[in-house]
């Protein structure tokens, strides 16, 4: 499970060709993730609007892709770069860990849709690894 040197290359050579377009991929995996695992919604009641595109969905997806992205950064010590983004899902937001999960389904679905010739098997493989390690990360505050 954990990632290998060449995971983590493999992972910073992806990002560095999709960063540019991570506003819109962060929209679309959050805009599926609430239609396809309508459970999510519970935590955005707060929202005006919910549905797919709507203003607040591609808001967040930026800030989801940020959080991304900063993980690529810190992916060499997850558990302490998470730390604070850990403590705010656990303890602040309680959302529960198995949600990681359902967005990071639709954060590789897009980026399959959108990056057909450099999301390769090996690429893919890398990255699933690596949100799996975000995930693992983000419930490190949990118990
Ligand atoms: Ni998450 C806020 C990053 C998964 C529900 N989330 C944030 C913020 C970042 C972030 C960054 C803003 C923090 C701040 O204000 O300081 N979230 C991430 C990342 C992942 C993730 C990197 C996984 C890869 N968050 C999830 C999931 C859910 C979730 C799976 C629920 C289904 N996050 C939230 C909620 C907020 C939030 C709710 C507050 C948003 C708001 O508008 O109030």
């Amino acid at each position: 499970m954990s990632l290998t040197a060449k995971d983590k290359a493999t992972v910073k050579l992806f990002w560095s060709k999709m960063s540019s377009k991570a506003e819109l991929i962060g929209a679309d995996a959050l805009s599926r993730m609430l239609a396809v695992y309508p459970q999510t919604k519970t935590y955005f009641s707060h929202w005006k609007n919910l549905s797919p595109g709507s203003p607040e969905v591609k808001k967040h997806g930026k800030v989801i892709m940020m959080g991304i992205g900063d993980a690529v950064n810190k992916i060499e010590d997850l558990e302490r770069g998470l730390l604070t983004l850990s403590e705010l899902h656990a303890f602040k937001l309680r959302v529960d860990p198995t949600n990681f999960k359902l967005l990071s389904i639709n954060i590789v679905v897009v980026m399959a849709i959108m990056f057909p010739d450099d999301f390769t098997p090996m690429a893919h493989l890398a990255v699933d690894k690596f949100l799996c390690a975000v995930a693992l990360a983000l419930s490190e505050k949990y118990r």
